[in-house]
């Protein structure tokens, strides 16, 4: 009767989306996508908190796309609060930790500090107040002539200023005005940080990147799921969103402590991994912000081979969706997709946005080397159940399975729910997310959905057969120049 009673599961290479009457251009396409109940981003892209995935260099990358890093918490907190700065930091259009000097002082002190710093202009400040401005360019004749003059006898007194809040193009359009490279920023009239052309010019070239409200990129942490000290940490280290980073979030300690969590974070908080409808009610009833889908479809994970559990993604999905749109909460749909068709059908199903390993791993942002093995480059690719990430590391993948690790023996103690291995080297993150995000725009317009919520209402699935697989990839030709969008390992 069981046996009976089961229901079929699905996954990506089961359906294909149906096309429609569309008025919709692919090149007018909407991308945002709601990540979690307070932050929204321009394309549906997160990273997976894994450690050969998201470190901060993976999660700058991804903000300035418009997408989203979760740092991975196989390192030291300390090491963590340090990478979430780091994100943080980098979108910073002012720089707030300004080394400045007094009047009194020396060139040759100007020069020192110039040349520790890295800096070429400093703020001259007295009682507080900003008096001054003094450059590179300022002390240049006076270097070699021992002269004893003083910062306050060539400094430039008369300093452009903005005051803060302030926008790229007002201090843009400020200094090119009044031909300055630099402009203090002052608070309450006093010196907040400085802000350089340089920096404006490069805050400006990522138009579409995922920011907060004060211009810093977005960035969102993994926290084990009782690991409240960490989640706080990270909180207060500026993580805007704590992914709690769990194999089965439907163990209802996991979901009891959800409800702690939440209440102890300013942070927005995202729950995962689940796969059913009952998990999505379980745990929207603790209060959360977002959740994750997905128990097995990762490529490095053996979870379904090993404990025989899972339920095949896109009908995981579907479930976790159906219960979740009526609250309002976003889902994530977390692992298993190779293409970029694979985005637009997690879409289809009923996800707000994807979680993306592999297809992030392998490229120059993710951690680690390449490797060159018969002539190819490769970067390497493990799960956070693998023995090497549960071993190595902080041993930050181990408790994500419920396992402790103890004693000298601790390898024959744990039972791995993961593999390790390699991918191939993929060139940038922004090579590879242009060419997802085309993907999946291309995708939209063949469904007539001009944003992610009408490719939700209006996508149509049609079941295929492993024929119809056999169809939908290259035939029959012997492949001679490889496609950027579709590798063959
Ligand atoms: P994929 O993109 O198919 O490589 O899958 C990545 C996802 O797999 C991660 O975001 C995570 O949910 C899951 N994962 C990570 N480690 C393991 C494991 O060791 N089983 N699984």
């Amino acid at each position: 009767k069981k046996l009976k009673e089961a229901e079929l599961g699905f996954t990506y290479d089961d359906f294909l989306l149906v096309p429609n009457a569309s008025y919709t251009e692919a090149k007018d396409v909407d991308t945002k996508a709601k990540v979690s109940r307070n932050f929204e981003l321009n394309i549906p892209i997160i990273s997976s908190a894994m450690d050969t995935v998201t470190e901060s260099d993976m999660a700058i990358a991804l903000a300035q796309e418009g997408g989203l890093g979760v740092i991975h918490r196989n390192m030291t907190l300390e090491q963590q609060v340090k990478e979430v700065k780091k994100v943080k930091m980098s979108g910073d259009l002012t720089i707030k930790d300004v080394v400045t000097i007094t009047p009194n002082s020396s060139i040759s002190t100007v020069k020192t500090i110039m040349e520790e710093e890295e800096v070429s202009g400093l703020p001259v400040i007295k009682d507080e107040k900003l008096v001054g401005i003094i450059s590179k360019r300022d002390i240049k004749p006076f270097l070699n002539n021992n002269s004893d003059k003083k910062v306050e006898d060539i400094m430039t007194s008369d300093v452009v200023t903005i005051e803060e809040p302030i926008t790229p193009s007002e201090a843009l359009e400020l200094a090119y005005e009044n031909k300055v490279e630099r402009l203090p920023v002052i608070r309450d009239g006093k010196l907040a940080g400085i802000v350089t052309i340089r920096d404006i010019l490069n805050h400006k070239k990522y138009p579409n990147a995922a920011r907060d409200k004060n211009g810093n990129f977005l960035v969102a942490a993994a926290a084990g799921p009782f690991d409240l000290e960490r989640a706080m940490a990270l909180d207060e280290a500026g993580a805007d969103i704590i992914a709690v980073d769990c194999a089965h979030a439907h163990n209802m300690n996991v979901v009891k402590f959800a409800k702690t969590m939440k209440e102890n974070l300013d942070a927005d908080l995202i729950m995962g991994n689940i796969a059913t409808s009952e998990a999505a009610e379980d745990l929207i009833a603790q209060g959360i912000d977002g959740l994750k889908v997905g128990i097995g479809p990762g490529s490095m994970c053996t979870t379904r081979i090993i404990a025989g559990v899972g339920v095949p993604q896109l009908s995981a999905i579907s479930s976790v969706a159906d219960v979740a749109s009526d609250y309002g909460v976003p889902v994530i749909a977390d692992g298993g997709l190779r293409y970029s068709g694979d985005i637009a059908k997690a879409l289809g199903a009923g996800a707000d946005l994807v979680m993306l390993g592999n297809l992030l791993a392998g490229t120059y942002e993710s951690p680690g080397d390449v490797v060159v093995m018969n002539g190819r480059k490769y970067k390497q690719y493990r799960g956070m159940g693998s023995m090497g990430a549960m071993t190595g590391g902080f041993g930050g993948g181990a408790d994500r399975y419920f396992q402790e690790i103890k004693g000298p023996m601790k390898h024959s103690k744990l039972v791995p729910e993961g593999v390790e291995g390699a991918v191939p080297y993929k060139g940038t993150v922004n090579e590879v997310v242009f060419q997802l995000v085309g993907g999946l725009k291309a995708s939209m317009g063949y469904c007539g959905a001009k944003d992610i919520k009408s490719m939700q209402e209006v996508a149509k699935f049609v079941r295929i057969t492993s024929s119809g697989i056999k169809e939908s990839h290259p035939h029959d030709l012997l492949i001679t120049n490889e496609s950027p969008n579709y590798p063959t390992l």
